[in-house]
């Protein structure tokens, strides 16, 4: 008999748009576990492995790291969780990384939450997280949240990633949220649609 697929919910948005905060709660509420593929490639860059310097300098530069490799580490990541329900946080980026992902898995994602958020917005909170004197707020440590390194991320965001939300709203999946608001108006938006799935 064939293997049960687990549920998977791709969380896309914009760099800064809140993914990360949101997955956290969603995760917490919901019982999926949060896979962050910027987090994955992050760690990927400490760990010493070959293509550790690759991927820095990509993710210096805002650049989309190879699905290949992206997808890589989220099939471990995956096999190694007990769970069968996944947020991907920030992935797929692009049409190359969601056809790819597609196609090893052939997983189709249950929906595709979208946070729509202004880039002067986004932009205001990706330098806040890289401001020493605002106690309210966790340095993040990133080298790429600089405003040259932001500027490209937003580029790459709208030339690559803005087509992926397109395919799947041709299908009817994207949920989009208003994502511009408070944390916790934010996450009432989020939760409607987990209720409605688990019902
Ligand atoms: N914050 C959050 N929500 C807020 C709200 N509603 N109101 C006010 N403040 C809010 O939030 C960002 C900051 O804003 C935080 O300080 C938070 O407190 C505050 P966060 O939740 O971290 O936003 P997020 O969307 O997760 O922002 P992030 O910077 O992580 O987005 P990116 O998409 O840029 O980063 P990611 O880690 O996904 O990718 C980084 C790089 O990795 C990419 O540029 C690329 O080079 C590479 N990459 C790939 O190559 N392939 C992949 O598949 C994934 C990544
Ligand atoms: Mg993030």
């Amino acid at each position: 008999m064939a293997e049960k697929k687990p549920t998977v919910v791709f969380v896309l948005g914009g760099p800064g748009s809140g993914k990360g905060t949101q997955c956290a709660n969603i995760a917490k509420h919901f019982g999926y576990t949060h896979l962050s593929s910027g987090d994955l490639l992050r760690a990927e860059t400490r760990s010493g492995s070959e293509n550790g310097t690759m991927i820095r300098n990509m993710m210096k530069e805002g650049k989309i790291v190879s699905a290949k490799v992206t997808i890589k580490l989220l099939l471990r990541a995956m096999a190694e969780s007990c769970n069968d329900k996944f947020l991907l946080d920030g992935f797929p980026r692009d049409e190359e990384s969601r056809a790819a992902f597609e196609d090893v898995t052939k997983i189709e994602p249950a929906f595709v939450l979208f946070f729509e958020c202004s880039e002067e917005e986004m932009e205001r909170r990706l330098l806040g997280r890289n401001q020493v004197g605002q106690p309210s707020v966790p340095l993040s440590g990133r080298e790429d949240d600089n405003i040259e390194t932001i500027r490209k991320r937003f580029k790459v965001f709208s030339e690559s990633s803005l087509p992926v939300i397109e395919h799947y709203k041709s299908r009817g999946k994207v949920r989009t949220i208003d994502a511009g608001r408070p944390i916790e108006e934010v996450f009432e938006s989020v939760k409607a649609f987990f209720i409605s799935k688990n019902e």
